[in-house]
């Protein structure tokens, strides 16, 4: 049985089933969130996920439909109350109604990071450098991609000359695998920023047309299926946080 990790899904159902059909039966699987938006059918695949016995930690692109869901809720029994929240467009608007009551529970109750054993920890986004992984906070570990001089998160959707992807810098002892952010479209990024100290970076866009990643952890195998096609563009992807 081995420890195998899978990147950002966002609705690729079929490549998320070949994969599930290479990878074969019997291991651990842990998605790295981002179940929802962008794809064909987020809905079926956070069926699947849940059919499969996989865990998998917490995407801000499904905190976002937690969020919408709260703030909703509390319209509906509140009639003064507003969404602060800019509508969802009319496709992410479906799905989110087809996720259903169950289905926003089941994001919810996510966690943001998730032990593989080995010393290494998944997370969605990412780490501040200079912090203890044990003090990390949940919004950097959903959204953290550029940091600045002092590691720190940089909160804005485009980096300023000089910002660093977090990989790069992180510390450890953690070895981290995480998602979010499309460094390729084909090649999954292993960064080693220190002396025993791995940074696996394995979403590779899938529904952007490029990738979907599994990474073995005991191993360092990559196995991937090719995106159908693309289902989003690219354009602006790693600066947009919401
Ligand atoms: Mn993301």
């Amino acid at each position: 049985m081995a420890t195998i990790v899978i990147g950002d899904v966002h609705g690729c159902l079929e490549e998320l089933d070949e994969l599930l059909a290479l990878v074969g039966a019997g291991h651990r699987l842990v998605l790295l969130g981002d179940l929802m938006d962008r794809g064909p059918d987020p809905v079926g695949v956070v069926r699947r996920v849940r059919e499969v016995g996989a865990e998998c930690v917490m995407g801000n692109h499904d905190e976002k439909h937690v969020r919408w869901a709260r703030h909703e809720a509390k319209r509906r029994t509140s009639p003064g109350y507003r969404n602060p929240m800019p509508p969802f467009p009319a496709d992410r608007a479906a799905q989110h109604a087809a996720l259903g009551d169950e289905g926003v529970a089941f994001l919810a109750a996510l966690p943001v990071r998730i032990s593989l054993g080995g010393g290494w920890w998944a997370v969605h986004g990412g780490v501040a450098p200079r912090t203890e992984f044990a003090a990390q906070k949940a919004a950097t570990m959903l959204r953290c991609r550029w940091i600045d001089d002092a590691g720190a998160m940089i909160g804005r959707a485009d980096p300023p000359p000089g910002a660093r992807h977090w990989a790069r810098a992180w510390g450890g002892p953690e070895n981290i695998v995480y998602g979010h952010h499309v460094h390729d479209l084909a090649v999954a990024r292993i960064d080693r920023p220190v002396e025993g100290v791995t940074c696996a970076g394995i979403d590779t866009g899938c529904c952007f047309g490029g990738m979907l990643t599994a990474f073995v952890i005991e191993t360092g195998e990559m196995i991937q299926v090719p995106a159908r096609r693309a289902y989003a563009t690219l354009r602006e992807v790693n600066g947009e946080d919401t």
